[in-house]
């Protein structure tokens, strides 16, 4: 597990590193096409990037591959059923201007506290 095709790698990515276990992470889930882990600065209780292996800049271009986004969003299912109670918020930052600040695409799942509250 971990072998990515240079093409789908970009030596530059912290995100390509972290999936060729580069740079540690506190990995919550891992196969073959996509891999979780805790994020650096945690915005909820429960906080977790989802993360194809393939670098994909964005939600954009992950969408040119249904499936892999599909596994995607169930990977953030089984997470927050598995770490949580199974809610759960997803959010996909895309694009500077919106926030996005690590170009290889990731999904945000944020669950548990007082998310019901809260305005997006
Ligand atoms: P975004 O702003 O949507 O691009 O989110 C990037 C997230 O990635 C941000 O919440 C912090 C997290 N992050 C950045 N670098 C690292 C890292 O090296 N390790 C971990 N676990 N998270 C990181």
């Amino acid at each position: 597990m971990g072998n990515i095709a240079a093409d789908d790698r970009d030596p530059d990515c912290i995100f390509c590193k972290i999936v060729a276990e580069e740079i540690p992470s506190d990995r919550v889930y891992e196969d073959d096409q996509v891999i979780a882990f805790r994020d650096l600065h945690p915005k909820a209780p429960l906080h977790v990037l989802v993360v194809p292996r393939r670098h994909r800049r964005d939600v954009r271009e992950l969408a040119e591959q249904p499936e892999l986004l599909a596994r995607t969003a169930s990977v953030a299912s089984k997470v927050a059923s598995d770490l949580g109670d199974g809610d759960f918020r997803l959010i996909f930052n895309t694009g500077a201007s919106a926030g996005q600040t690590v170009f290889h695409v990731h999904a945000h799942v944020l669950a548990g506290g007082s998310l019901a509250e809260e305005e997006m």
